[in-house]
């Protein structure tokens, strides 16, 4: 049996971020557990590229913990000389009455963001990369970028190795939580191996239904299976002319991409719907099921005319909530999880870490937090999803 007073489930995004700042903070005895060997493609950390946006489009309440996070990953670069954040910009497009372009233009007007509102042809003419209908509105955010999301979690991980009082142990796959009575809780491994601790941060995305269930705490968790795609594209996708985006068509569906990016080629991905694959089940490989290709080459076709052949795809996994709002609270005594990320919380990862070990070392939760418990309307069965 292995004791410490802090024990992270989950060596992901949000689990070594809270881990690097249980270190800032000064706390002893961290166990940091992962079912693989972080930085790995099991989770929600691969795949090269994350959006970072400011100016938010699932509401302005997250524009605090933004700018939080546009700071943090900015002082993780200075301290790590790693190059993590691009600054190249973020494009939101779609037809001005869709809320999510609403709320990017509020989230400026409440926090004085600086943000470019263009007419469709304006933007078709100052970005040739792209042909959008040009009765629909461009809301350019310059302070906005793209993360390296391997390159992060593989700088967490070399913090951490080389801190005191803290201990990544990889390949340790828990199966099952035990609730201790004075609060926190001890992991079970599928070898045997035991780790208990007083103060317990649950961050393991897929596996955070199937371990709390058994406890008795319904967390409205689906799992679905989403896919991204590289391309070959012409000079119009290079970053400096053709920031990150997002898409909103009411007809073909919500749309995120990145600029070709070192020659990686042209990335694209689907935001909404995708398959529920209940946990611990493999993801089939891109190309398996038609739509695969079908989404992405649909909105290729419409909209961006020097975007070319197929390269590679990939699949990952959104772990969604009824609301697509995070899903951060304390379950049990002593035994925090944080999940339900739906797609958009990697950006927010280095903040989120600050703010979560605060709460384990603490015991007090932040006011930032308030609006992602498990005690939410949508969250409760009554809200008619089961
Ligand atoms: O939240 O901007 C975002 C995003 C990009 C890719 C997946 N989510």
């Amino acid at each position: 049996q292995h004791a410490s007073r802090h024990l992270i489930i989950g060596g992901g995004s949000m689990g070594l971020a809270a881990a690097d700042a249980l270190v800032r903070a000064g706390a002893e005895s961290i166990q940091v557990l992962d079912a693989h060997c972080p930085p790995h493609s099991h989770g929600a950390h691969h795949g090269e590229t994350r959006l970072i946006r400011l100016a938010y489009g699932e509401g302005s309440g997250y524009v605090g913990l933004a700018e939080q996070a546009w700071a943090g990953w900015q002082q993780l670069e200075q301290e790590t000389g790693a190059s993590l954040l691009l600054p190249c910009g973020v494009i939101n497009m779609g037809p001005s009455d869709v809320p999510f372009i609403q709320q990017v233009q509020a989230s400026a007007r409440e926090y004085g963001l600086p943000l470019t509102v263009l007419a469709g042809d304006t933007a078709r003419r100052r970005f040739p990369g792209w042909q959008i209908n040009t009765d629909w509105t461009a809301a350019v955010e310059h302070r906005a970028g793209v993360l390296w999301v391997e390159r992060i979690v593989a700088a967490w991980r070399a913090r951490i190795e080389r801190a005191r009082h803290v201990t990544l142990t990889t390949n340790a796959s828990v199966i099952a939580l035990e609730p201790l009575q004075g609060g926190g809780a001890t992991a079970v491994c599928a070898d045997g191996r035991r780790f208990t601790a007083e103060r317990v941060l649950l961050a393991a995305g897929q596996h955070i239904e199937p371990l709390l269930t058994p406890l008795g705490i319904h967390v409205p968790l689906t799992r679905v299976r989403k896919t991204f795609a590289w391309f070959d594209a012409d000079a119009r996708y290079q970053p400096d002319c053709f920031p990150g985006f997002s898409l909103t068509d009411p007809e073909r569906g919500i749309y995120y991409g990145f600029p070709d990016l070192n020659g990686a080629g042209f990335k694209m991905g689907r935001h909404d719907q995708g398959q529920t694959v209940q946990p611990g089940v493999p993801l089939a490989p891109f190309g398996d099921h038609d739509e695969d290709m079908a989404e992405l080459q649909q909105v290729i076709d419409r909209y961006l005319p020097g975007v070319g052949a197929l390269r590679h795809g990939a699949v990952c996994q959104y772990i969604r909530t009824p609301d697509e709002h995070f899903l951060i609270d304390e379950v049990m005594p002593g035994l925090v999880m944080a999940g339900g990320f739906s797609g958009h919380g990697f950006k927010f990862a280095c903040a989120l870490g600050d703010t979560l070990a605060d709460w384990l070392h603490t015991g007090t939760r932040a006011g930032s937090l308030a609006g992602f418990t498990l005690s939410r309307a949508a969250c409760q069965p009554r809200a008619g999803r089961e």
